[in-house]
């Protein structure tokens, strides 16, 4: 009675133990804020993991840059200081050219472009991550970039000298050849960078737009559906490869689902953000031909520069984008 008492708590406690030591928690930093909807799927993703885990590993979100700042995140899953994270993926254009093909002004414009484009970035761009120690889990991409302005603009020549806010090299080196002037600002930092004068105009998504309340410090968006930039989520390798296999098949499994719903999110947010855009009292305009022509030039002149310095590798991914 008595041994049979000792085993059965002693079994319970190193049952207790055995479940203990292997329910982990993931760190997961992120750029944007809550309300994002990439932060929203990123949510459904570890509620996803969690069930399907039994939660054995659970993903904790530290979104708006809280964890790390945004510039800081691919370079902490890639040391292992977090075993995931997400960032703007052209934001590594420094590492490689072909990191920054989703943010060149009219390459792709539409949904279907977009897919197309990903397609023939996806093993170019898992090949970089994989030698830096990193493994893609997916990729998601922001509604079209619209124009945001204090002003109607008709042409290129109508944004020289203003304050440009940008979110990464490709779309500074676009500000410069407009003749404006590029400040690189973080989207939870957008506000306030208007509303002290920092910046006055930007290019970016109607969801971020929206969610940043251009209506407090802009009047006009013109829907000129620049290009499709992507956020992608990444793992650090070894961190993946200590799951056991259940774990690493409900993350990948998730991942993929996240994508799926991720694609659909996006298309879903143009309208109806560039809707509240309208009733908060934007002006939504549709671009002049003239505006057009002159932006296609400097989306003309950013692909040659991309060109020279992608070489062979930029080739053979806008063959494969082109095919
Ligand atoms: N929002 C993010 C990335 C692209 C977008 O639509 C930003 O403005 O930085």
């Amino acid at each position: 009675m008595f041994v049979s008492r000792y085993f059965g708590g002693a079994i319970a406690a190193l049952a207790g133990l055995a479940v203990a030591a292997q329910a982990e928690t993931w760190d997961m930093p992120t750029p944007y804020p809550d309300a994002t909807f990439h932060t929203v799927n990123i949510h459904q993703f570890a509620d996803e993991v969690a069930a399907a885990t039994d939660g054995a590993l659970e993903i904790k979100v530290h979104s708006a840059g809280s964890l790390f700042k945004h510039p800081e995140i691919s370079k902490a899953v890639r040391s292992g200081q977090v075993p995931i994270g997400e960032f703007f993926l052209s934001l590594l254009a420094n590492d490689n050219p072909a990191f920054a093909a989703d943010g060149l002004p009219f390459l792709a414009t539409s949904y279907d472009d977009a897919e197309r484009l990903w397609a023939a970035q996806k093993d170019v761009i898992g090949g970089l991550l994989d030698a830096q120690g990193m493994m893609v889990l997916y990729a998601v991409p922001w509604p079209p970039q619209g124009l945001y302005t204090t002003d109607e603009v008709n042409s290129v020549a109508d944004l020289a000298g203003l304050k440009f806010r940008t979110n990464n090299a490709t779309l500074e080196e676009f500000a410069n050849l407009a003749g404006a002037a590029p400040t690189q600002i973080e989207v939870p930092d957008i506000p306030q960078a208007f509303s002290t004068g920092r910046v006055e105009a930007m290019i970016t998504s109607p969801s971020t737009g929206a969610n940043s309340k251009a209506w407090d410090f802009l009047t006009h968006y013109t829907d000129i559906q620049a290009w499709i930039p992507k956020n992608i989520i990444v793992v650090n390798k070894r961190a993946f490869r200590r799951l056991d296999d259940a774990t690493q098949a409900a993350v990948l499994e998730a991942a993929a689902a996240a994508e799926t719903r991720g694609w659909e999110m996006s298309k879903a947010e143009t309208s109806a953000k560039v809707a509240i855009l309208r009733e908060n009292g934007i002006t939504v305009v549709e671009p002049s031909e003239e505006l057009m022509t002159g932006l296609r030039e400097i989306g003309a002149q950013m692909l040659e520069n991309w060109k020279a310095k992608a070489g062979a590798e930029g080739e053979a991914l806008l063959n494969a984008y082109q095919d």
